[in-house]
């Protein structure tokens, strides 16, 4: 199956998006201006993107602590992330959640997340409920390779598999967990792992767009049909620390600037789609353009905006049910 050239536009724009969201905020945390913690996702956008292109706003995702391009790709405001990311009133969460809590669940984001392995068991309660009241919904977790060495991940396959549910786990490996190794801390094969627990899983390249899009489609379509859940490997590489600030000792000197050279999943869909003719550059520039200006007119805002005041410091501690 192809995607339609409003598709090809909708995922080139969604990937600038990320990167200069993401290059923004490693700028401005390095200036001092953001409180807290940044985990940053530059790097990895053709996952996200290629993943969320499949999704509705009835379907829902749990994401991670690097958590803005699952945000981004699922549709939420780029100016209300913004904004959360400086702890302003009108952020997505009223700006009390931050980088690692953004969610929206008008657009079925549940949220980034600081517990490694929080995400999985999430989108199993999320999926048997589509399943229950039969919205045709699935759920997406995202999940780290640490993320992946998780007792909650493991519970989540099982369940996901005995329950049926309509799910997806989605496992980036970035190589490393902080600066862990996953060569050297996951035991045998995430491949293996979800055959293991019954289900279909496959390996995918996560500099390629396309073959993320594939992968999704079919996992996706196979959750909808009622034929239950998946497990996609995905390899893909982060640019930036772990978190904003490490120092990266533990890579290699150029291992980066390799990748950037090489893989970048941006520069690969570029030329993927001028050297076939499905995009003209000029309509690329655009897009990268109008996306630049999108984020900088969002830091602007976000900049003048006011922090929560005091008459909100004690709500939204406990959700009211
Ligand atoms: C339950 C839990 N254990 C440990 C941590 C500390 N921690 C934060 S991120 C991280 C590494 C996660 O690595 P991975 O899942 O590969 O995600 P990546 O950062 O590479 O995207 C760890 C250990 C945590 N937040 N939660
Ligand atoms: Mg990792």
């Amino acid at each position: 199956m192809q995607l339609s050239r409003e598709e090809l536009l909708k995922a080139y724009r969604q990937m600038c998006l990320i990167r200069a969201f993401e290059d923004t905020v490693h700028e401005e945390f390095s200036a001092g201006n953001i409180p807290g913690f940044v985990h940053l996702y530059a790097g990895e956008e053709a996952s996200g993107v290629g993943v969320c292109l499949h999704l509705t706003d009835k379907d829902c995702i749990a994401s991670t602590h690097r958590g803005h391009g699952h945000c981004i790709a699922k549709g939420c405001d780029v100016g209300g992330m913004m904004k959360e990311i400086f702890g302003r009133a009108d952020g997505l969460c009223g700006g009390k959640g931050g980088s690692m809590h953004i969610a929206d669940l008008s657009k079925g984001m549940m949220g980034a997340n600081g517990i490694v392995g929080g995400g999985p068991p999430l989108i199993c309660g999320a999926a048997l409920t589509a399943k229950t009241l039969k919205t045709g919904g699935v759920a997406i977790a995202f999940v780290g390779d640490g993320g992946s060495n998780q007792g909650t991940t493991a519970e989540s396959l099982n369940l996901a598999k005995v329950w049926n549910l309509p799910a997806v786990f989605v496992f980036e490996d970035n190589g490393y967990a902080e600066s862990t190794a996953s060569s050297w801390s996951v035991a045998g094969d995430l491949v293996e792992r979800g055959k293991a627990y019954g289900m279909p899983a496959r390996r995918v390249d996560g500099f390629d767009f396309f073959e993320v899009w594939d992968a999704a489609r079919e996992a996706i379509e196979r959750a909808r049909n009622g034929d239950g859940p998946s497990v996609l490997h995905v390899k893909l590489s982060r640019y930036y620390g772990h978190f904003e600030g490490d120092a990266m000792t533990y890579r290699a000197p150029g291992e980066i600037d390799a990748v950037k050279a090489q893989k970048d999943c941006i520069a690969l869909f570029k030329r993927r789609v001028t050297e076939a003719g499905l995009l003209e550059p000029d309509q690329l520039a655009a897009i990268e353009d109008e996306t630049a200006r999108e984020v900088a007119d969002a830091l602007v805002d976000a900049k003048a905006a006011p922090p929560p005041g005091e008459a909100k410091l004690l709500t939204d501690v406990y959700v009211a049910y």
